[in-house]
């Protein structure tokens, strides 16, 4: 019997699938070559079931006569290690994004001697058009909650944006851009304190409550899928502490940030001149280990972050206080920094991380970001979080166009500054 090898994700199972699979077994062993979580990531949102799952599902349709794990985006790898006889596709690879793989297939199955098969797609149902749909139909707060933590496990950077409204939470939800090395997006969310007390006329300096800044995140939690990480400031008292990771857990958010910094609360990345009292290590361990015990799903995080070298305090300092806070239970460590040239950052990860391999690492590079998301990455970073970006590009776009209307007296100059009305319709359905 020949070996006729098909690629698949085989998260959302549906008829396309099943007779691709009859075409395939006309020929010979159906080889399903089963993308792995990494693999997809790389160009597609993660699969709702894990890899396992998937194989279970797959392994047991009639027809298919072995799984393998496809570790790549690319057949490629697999065709060279497997030499199947055929590979089949749908035709809908010649076109689009898949059009280059498509290339490279031929050329490796000229080479093996072996054949492609493409078979004409089956129109009106495809994966892409289910996960749109089920991503319309939302999510489970236990859903969202885990991804994060997958999404640590298959990549080697997340890259986490801030939202302080529904809007702003559409942007990172749903913008994409195709790039050589696949498609690029955000993979989750910061809700800031920063922007959330700015977007209210307030100073970040703990003056919105926790209730307020649950309301602002409802609505991010209604109109998203993707993960969130909360901004929990000091996480106040460790008997405060305990409600805020229970009902964060309750509301599906993947992980809270609390920083050791003790007194009035004001925000990094303002004003040497305010000096800031840091939280004596073993009462903020208290505070890691009190969170810890408190929650009750088993994927939640809490990640501690690192406040002396905003402090004025060196790198040993950052680097005692780390240890001590992963010794308290914390399952990440956020080191934050004013310095722009980024020195004090990478020694303390370079460090850090080579002690600590399993230990996410999160970084904020609002002052040193001449460093690229890959550069980051080889320091150990893991999750790099662009924590007030979509706020602050907003308010110079608003204040550009309120300023042309009172200078032109009327509103006709502007509306090419303006999204247009048709496009609200299309970005919020259910308006017509
Ligand atoms: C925030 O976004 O509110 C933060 C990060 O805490 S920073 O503003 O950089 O301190
Ligand atoms: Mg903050």
């Amino acid at each position: 019997m020949k070996t006729i090898y098909l690629g698949m994700r085989g998260d959302i199972i549906h008829p396309g699938i099943i007779n691709i699979i009859r075409e395939g077994e006309k020929h010979g062993n159906v080889l399903v070559g089963l993308l792995t979580d990494s693999a997809i990531a790389t160009h597609k949102r993660l699969p709702y079931l894990t890899y396992e799952q998937r194989r279970t599902v797959i392994e047991n349709i009639k027809g298919v006569f072995q799984v393998v794990p496809q570790e790549e985006w690319s057949y490629v790898p697999n065709l060279l290690k497997y030499k199947p006889e055929a590979i089949i596709h749908g035709d809908d690879w010649k076109s689009g994004l898949l059009r280059s793989e498509r290339d490279a297939v031929f050329a490796v199955m000229k080479e093996l001697g072996g054949e492609v098969i493409e078979i004409p797609y089956t129109q009106g149902v495809n994966a892409s058009a289910l996960y749109e749909a089920m991503r319309a139909i939302g999510t489970t707060p236990d859903l969202r909650l885990k991804t994060l933590r997958r999404l640590i496990e298959i990549k080697p950077i997340l890259r986490i944006m801030e939202v302080h409204s529904g809007l702003s939470g559409l942007i990172v939800e749903h913008l994409e851009i195709q790039k050589d090395d696949g498609l690029h997006s955000f993979d989750g969310m910061w809700s800031s304190s920063l922007t959330d007390s700015t977007s209210k006329g307030k100073p970040d300096i703990e003056a919105v409550d926790l209730t307020t800044r649950l309301q602002d995140l409802t609505n991010i939690l209604e109109c998203t899928t993707k993960p969130i990480i909360f901004d929990g400031d000091t996480g106040g008292k460790s008997e405060h502490f305990v409600f805020t990771v229970r009902t964060l857990e309750r509301n599906g958010i993947s992980a809270v940030i609390i920083e050791d910094k003790i007194g009035l609360k004001k925000n990094s990345l303002f004003g040497t001149e305010v000096t800031q009292e840091l939280c004596p290590i073993p009462d903020f361990c208290e505070k890691i280990s009190a969170g810890k015990r408190a929650q009750v799903t088993r994927d939640f995080m809490i990640i501690a972050r690192l406040e002396s070298l905003i402090a004025g305090f060196p790198v040993s300092d950052a680097l005692e206080r780390a240890h001590a806070y992963v010794a308290a239970g914390a399952d990440g460590i956020m080191i934050h920094s004013r310095e722009k040239s980024g020195k004090d950052i990478k020694a303390f990860c370079e460090t850090f991380h080579a002690e600590y391999t399993h230990i996410p690492l999160v970084l904020v590079p609002t002052t040193y970001n001449q460093f690229t998301e890959k550069e980051l990455a080889a320091w150990g970073a893991s999750i790099i979080i662009y924590a007030n970006h979509l706020l602050r590009a907003s308010y110079p776009a608003m204040k550009n166009v309120a300023s042309a209307i009172l200078e032109h007296e009327r509103s006709l100059e502007t509306e090419h500054l303006c999204m247009p009305l048709k496009e609200i319709l299309e970005l919020i359905p259910g308006g017509k």
